[in-house]
């Protein structure tokens, strides 16, 4: 039975992330982390918290000695907007958190995951289909952060033998925490907009194509790469995963299906229409699917369904 230190436990994938691995591995085998405690959380209130400071190597190793965990998620970052207004803060926290999180991993010989993402890949990758092993130069600091975080759990792996395993995210949707500062928001937002007014203004342009991907695919996919077996895996940091590439008007179409009278209109935000036109329209997640066994349960359709009768249950 795994024993699971997460850090940024409160955060978009965290808050959900830790309630289906204590659904999995028991309440008192995951211990969330975060830099704040929110009162009456179910992430707080559902088993062991402890507040934590990423940039605190020392007291990241200290949790995770304590509570003798044998498993690192790693999760705390940035994204990708936040990151671009405040890069030195971007690169101090994403990564001096990660390199902390892979020593603590190194020393006490955990198993260790972390997200990099679709930000990963720059104008010069290709945009179409974009494979798994390709040019990787982003343009924006998240992206620089995410090609040195593959690089970086590459080189433990090779040089100190961590089993060290991760992804790259596309845009993640989900009804129960926002998500803050990145440039795939929009396809949240737009739900919520589409409940509340009726109506959704894009500060992502039409036809901007990106992949995304509903939350619980996210959760499934982290479980199903952490519990796979290793003599299959060619890659490990990180795999393309992926369910859908979609545009504004995508979205829109999905919506109308069950409010027929939403509106979307547009005000594009120059700087995440940059840094979203810098990133791939799709990508290829045959290498996920073929070393791991990788499957997204949602598309367009299903995922908009889902998410407007939780969000209507929600705010309403
Ligand atoms: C962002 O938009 O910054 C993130 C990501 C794709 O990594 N959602």
């Amino acid at each position: 039975m795994k024993k699971i230190l997460v850090t940024g436990a409160l955060g978009q994938i965290g808050s959900e992330l830790i309630m289906k691995l204590r659904e999995v591995y028991g309440a008192d085998q995951v211990v969330a982390t975060d830099i704040r405690k929110k009162e009456a959380d179910p992430v707080v209130d559902s088993g062991p918290f402890e507040i934590l400071d990423v940039t605190d190597g020392n007291r990241m190793f200290e949790l995770a000695k304590t509570h003798q965990v044998d498993t690192i998620m790693h999760l705390a970052a940035l994204l990708s907007a936040t990151a671009e207004a405040k890069p030195l803060l971007a690169w101090n926290l994403n990564m001096g958190g990660l390199v902390n999180a892979l020593e603590a991993a190194r020393e006490l010989n955990c198993q260790f995951f972390t997200p990099s993402s679709i930000g990963a890949f720059g104008p010069s990758t290709p945009k179409d289909n974009t494979p798994q092993d390709t040019i990787q130069r982003p343009t924006t600091m998240y992206g620089v952060n995410k090609v040195s975080g593959e690089l970086l759990c590459d080189y433990y792996y090779q040089k100190f033998g961590v089993d060290t395993r991760g992804v790259r995210f596309p845009g993640l949707i989900s009804y129960v925490a926002p998500p803050g500062g990145g440039t795939t928001d929009y396809a949240v937002d737009i739900y919520y907009k589409a409940i509340l007014d009726g109506a959704y203004t894009s500060y992502i342009g039409k036809g901007t194509y990106m992949d995304m991907m509903y939350m619980p695919d996210a959760l499934n996919a982290i479980i199903a790469l952490m519990e796979a077996d290793p003599s299959k895996l060619i890659h490990r940091n990180a795999f393309n995963v992926t369910a859908m590439s979609i545009e504004p008007e995508d979205v829109a179409a999905a919506i109308r299906k069950h409010i027929p009278t939403f509106a979307l209109s547009y005000d594009v935000d120059p700087v995440r229409q940059a840094i979203a036109d810098s990133w791939p329209n799709s990508i290829d997640a045959t290498a996920a699917m073929n070393e791991w066994g990788f499957k997204a349960e949602f598309d367009l359709e299903k995922m908009t369904e889902d998410m407007l009768t939780k969000l209507r249950g929600k705010l309403l």
